[in-house]
């Protein structure tokens, strides 16, 4: 009989149902590393996925091999535990960017039950892994492949195996490039190995991939990568691709992914990207004080006047995705009042805000570690190094802890208020009066297909009501998502995806904040007689230990440097 490998993806259903409001993508590391196994037709290899499988179900295989990210830890240690306990003769290995993350923060005792971790990517090394384990040959309990592998490599997705789940999965998921060249303190992406610069997939093998789904009746994709634009003659090419598929086979489809600001001055990309399909790009605005831009070294941001870039982009009929973060050093008393100004002075449609929190292995992490800034519990190390749980983070702030809050809970009111949802979506409208609209292509945008699938399963039916529920409670509520529509079909573009979406997330904002409370807030600040001359501690600079040129860790270190250093006299 051929031995068993079984990938296994263990979302937290929690996070999951959350974050991506009941739809479900698909596991593409799954699909990756199957394409990447040698002689893979000597294995018999089959998916779990706890979203759409039944636990009591799965059988026995010599392998599972899991992944995640850090959220999922305890859901991805209880499936593992169950399996072990059915199956205490099989292997459990477990890769992707908890292990990565868990590395950095010193915590790879949390996932110490299974036989081997592996940090890095897989796609060079999943093979020899499989094979030694089958034969019994030791390779030691942890596994650190530092080296990168050359994305310009990389094969095409593993259709076949991919054909048999695809039906479960809300669109696809194609991944294009690796890494940004940008320098903000606070990302884990720019400081994985070689990762401070693009590291591009060939775009024919894109196109490949792309076509082979359109062939499986997929409409709707996320390019998986960390800056699409990081280099952007090589995004170009991918796009004429895109447009030339699409073209041969007369089908359109829509596209989710993410950018930097800086697109803005690319106009042949932009209308190019429209034609293509590109529909909601999501783009780091991280916050409307300048000054907190410069502390975080996106000095990308800090160019122009940041609301007329997203009134730039937008206006090609994009939605911006909006990163947002609260919780900057040299944020003030203002920054929830600035938030609300900036996002209906430039219009746009969404944007979750987050918690400023210190990812392992970050330079805002060493700062925050230096000058003694870390909060140190552990439950901080699986949820807020990730984000994931919105009202948490693992930094003691430098504002007060209830300004902090109690202004969050009054910018949360004022979120979720109609008449300011309505100035939101009426300035997204007007920001598209350049005559530079390019409808997409594809029918609907994603959004129709998104609710198809939300419907297709109980628990986001049962969401969706409860939304639909939570949000018609309050009349003032209704009376502007009519405003909005009517205000939309007045206009003279067909805005109905862009409707449709901005509704949405309101009313996703409304169900998760309606009754958040000052309960529900675990974070803290930093003691009153805190000295801030630490907030630049002495040895920052000296012990940044990333390998990028150094020129670059100075560039970073000069901006985070005049941020902060705004703050010290004001607050001593
Ligand atoms: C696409 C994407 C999404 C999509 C998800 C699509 C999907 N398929 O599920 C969306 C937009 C929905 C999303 C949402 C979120 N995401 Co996301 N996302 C990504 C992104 C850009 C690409 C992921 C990907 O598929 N890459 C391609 C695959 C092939 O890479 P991979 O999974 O890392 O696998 C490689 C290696 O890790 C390794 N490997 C992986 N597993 C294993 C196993 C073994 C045994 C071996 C040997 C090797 C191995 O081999 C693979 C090939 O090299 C990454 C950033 C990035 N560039 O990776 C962030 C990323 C995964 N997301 C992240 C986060 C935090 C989130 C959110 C929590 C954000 C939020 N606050 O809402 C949510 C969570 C949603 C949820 N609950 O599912 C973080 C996770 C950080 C962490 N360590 O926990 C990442 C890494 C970005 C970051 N650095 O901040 N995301
Ligand atoms: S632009 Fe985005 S991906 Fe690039 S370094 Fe900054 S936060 Fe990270």
């Amino acid at each position: 009989m051929k031995p068993g490998l079984t990938f296994v993806h263990s979302p937290d259903p929690l996070y999951a149902d959350n974050q991506n409001y009941g739809v479900e993508f698909m596991p593409l590391w799954v699909f990756n590393l199957s394409s990447n196994l040698n002689n893979k037709e000597n294995y018999n290899i089959t998916l779990y996925d706890s979203r759409i499988h039944k636990i009591d179900n799965m059988v026995e295989s010599d392998i599972f091999i899991f992944s995640g990210i850090n959220q999922d830890l305890h859901m991805i240690n209880s499936v593992q535990e169950n399996l072990r306990t059915r199956y205490p003769l099989s292997k459990f290995i477990i890769g992707g960017p908890i292990t990565w993350s868990f590395h950095k923060a010193n915590s790879l005792h949390l996932l110490d039950e299974f036989d081997q971790i592996i940090i890095g990517d897989g796609e060079d090394i999943i093979s020899e892994i499989i094979e030694n384990i089958l034969n019994n040959k030791q390779a030691g309990k942890i596994i650190n492949n530092e080296k990168r592998f050359p994305l310009s490599k990389s094969k095409s997705l593993d259709i076949p195996f991919l054909s048999r789940y695809i039906n479960h999965y809300y669109g696809a998921v194609v991944e294009v490039s690796r890494g940004c060249p940008f320098l903000c303190e606070f990302c884990d992406i720019r400081i994985l190995p070689d990762n401070n610069k693009s590291h591009c997939k060939n775009p024919s093998i894109i196109g490949q991939d792309i076509e082979n789904l359109i062939k499986l009746g997929k409409r709707q994709f996320i390019l998986a990568c960390d800056n699409f634009i990081g280099d952007h003659v090589w995004a170009e090419k991918v796009v004429d691709e895109l447009i030339r598929v699409q073209e041969n086979h007369n089908v359109y489809i829509s596209i989710y992914t993410w950018v930097t600001i800086n697109i803005y001055r690319h106009e042949r990309l932009l209308k190019k990207m429209r034609l293509a399909g590109f529909d909601l790009l999501f783009i780091g605005i991280e916050s409307f004080n300048k000054n907190s831009l410069i502390e975080t070294a996106k000095v990308q941001n800090t160019k122009l006047e940041l609301i007329s870039l997203i009134k730039e982009i937008q206006s090609y009929g994009f939605i911006i995705v909006a990163g947002l973060i609260f919780g900057f050093d040299t944020d003030q008393e203002n920054c929830f009042d600035l938030t609300i100004d900036g996002i209906k002075k430039s219009g746009l449609l969404s944007g979750d805000p987050s918690f400023l929190t210190a990812l392992p292995g970050t330079p805002l992490y060493r700062r925050m570690y230096l000058s003694k800034r870390l909060r140190n519990n552990e439950d901080l190390i699986s949820s807020a190094s990730t984000g994931g749980i919105k009202y948490q983070t693992n930094i003691n702030y430098l504002q007060d802890k209830d300004d902090f809050v109690y202004g969050f809970l009054k910018f949360i009111q004022i979120y979720i208020d109609g008449k300011f949802q309505f100035e939101r979506l009426d300035s997204f409208v007007n920001s598209l009066n350049n005559n530079k609209f390019i409808k997409l292509r594809s029918s609907t945008g994603g959004f129709l297909n998104a609710l198809y699938f939300v419907f297709k399963n109980p628990r986001s039916l049962v969401m969706l009501f409860k939304r639909g529920v939570i949000f018609s409670k309050n009349p003032i509520r209704v009376y502007f998502a009519i405003k909005g529509f009517y205000l939309i079909i007045r206009s003279k573009h067909n805005l109905i995806n862009q409707f449709m979406f901005w509704l949405f997330s309101w009313s996703n904002y409304v169900t998760k904040y309606s009754d958040l409370k000052y309960e529900d807030f675990d974070l803290d600040c930093v003691a009153e007689d805190f000295d801030y001359a630490e907030i630049i501690p002495d040895k920052y600079r000296e012990l940044a230990d990333e390998k990028i040129p150094k020129n670059k860790i100075d560039m970073q270190y000069k901006a985070t440097i005049e941020g902060l250093s705004k703050l010290i006299p004001q607050k001593n």
